[in-house]
C-alpha cells in the first residue's frame, strides 16, 4: 500500500476521458496530449460508434502511442477483438456487445473489462461476479452525445458501494456542476464526454478542474 503524507490530497474519484463521437485525428492528437499532459485522466476510451474496422484501428493506433507516453490505459469501445489486436488495455461492452467471458478470452486476465449496466444492479452483479474490473451505470443526466436507454440516479451509486468493491464508473452529461452529488453518492469514476471536449475554457482546463472536484483533503494517522 502506498504511504501517505499528511495533508495528501486523495482522489475520491477519477476522471475516465472518452474520445469525442468523432473528430479529426491530427487536430486530436494535439488536444489529447495536452488533456493528458495535465496528469488528471486516469483512463482514456475510444469510442467511434458506426465507424468501419479500418478506422477504428487506424485512429487507435495514432492515438495508442499518445496514452502509453502519459500512462493511460486505453480502452477501446465495443470491441474486444480489436482492442486484442492492438494490444490496448482493455475494452468495454454494453449488455449488446459481446459477451464478458468472450471478451476475457479475446483480452486476457490481465486487461480491463469493464461493463455497461445502465441503471441495473442485477445486470452490475452478474458482471461483477464474472470478474468484470469495473461496472458503468448512467446516463445520471440529459446529454446529447446519445440517446441513453435509463436514466440512472446517484443512490444507485451509494448502494453500490454498499455492496461490492468492484469499482463504478458514472456516466452520461456529467459536467463540472452536476458531478459533486456523484462523487459524493461514491461514483469511483466518471466517465465524461461533452463534459471535456466541449467545455468553454477547453479540454484541460475542464479536467483541471473535475480533478480539484474530484479531490478531497485527506488527513492521514501520524506514524
Ligand atoms: N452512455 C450513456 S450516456 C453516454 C454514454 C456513452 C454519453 C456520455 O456523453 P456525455 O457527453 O458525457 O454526456
Ligand atoms: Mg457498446
Amino acid at each position: 500500500m502506498k504511504h501517505t503524507n499528511q495533508n495528501q490530497r486523495i482522489p475520491a474519484c477519477q476522471l475516465y476521458l472518452i474520445s469525442p463521437p468523432d473528430f479529426e485525428v491530427k487536430d486530436f492528437s494535439v488536444n489529447l496530449i495536452e488533456t493528458l499532459a495535465t496528469t488528471h485522466v486516469s483512463c482514456f476510451q475510444l469510442r467511434l460508434k458506426g465507424a468501419e474496422d479500418e478506422d477504428i484501428l487506424n485512429t487507435a493506433r495514432a492515438l495508442l502511442p499518445i496514452c502509453r507516453d502519459f500512462e493511460v490505459p486505453f480502452i477501446l469501445n465495443d470491441r474486444a477483438d480489436l482492442a486484442a489486436e492492438l494490444k490496448a488495455e482493455g475494452a468495454h461492452l454494453g449488455q449488446d456487445d459481446m459477451s464478458y467471458k468472450k471478451a476475457r478470452q479475446w483480452l486476457g486476465n490481465d486487461a480491463i473489462v469493464g461493463v455497461s449496466c445502465y441503471d441495473s444492479t442485477h445486470a452490475a452483479m452478474v458482471a461483477a461476479e464474472s470478474g468484470a474490473d469495473y461496472v458503468a451505470f448512467g446516463a445520471f443526466f440529459a446529454t446529447t452525445t446519445k440517446k441513453p436507454r435509463t436514466q440512472a440516479t446517484p443512490q444507485l451509486l451509494s448502494l453500490w458501494q454498499q455492496t461490492t468493491t468492484v469499482p463504478c464508473v458514472a456516466i452520461g452529461g456529467i459536467t463540472i456542476e452536476n458531478c459533486p452529488q456523484l462523487i459524493e453518492a461514491g461514483a469511483d469514476f466518471i466517465a465524461v464526454i461533452s463534459g471535456v471536449w466541449n467545455h468553454p475554457g477547453g479540454p484541460s482546463a475542464a479536467v483541471n478542474h473535475f480533478n480539484r472536484l474530484c479531490t478531497t483533503d485527506k488527513q492521514s494517522a501520524p506514524n
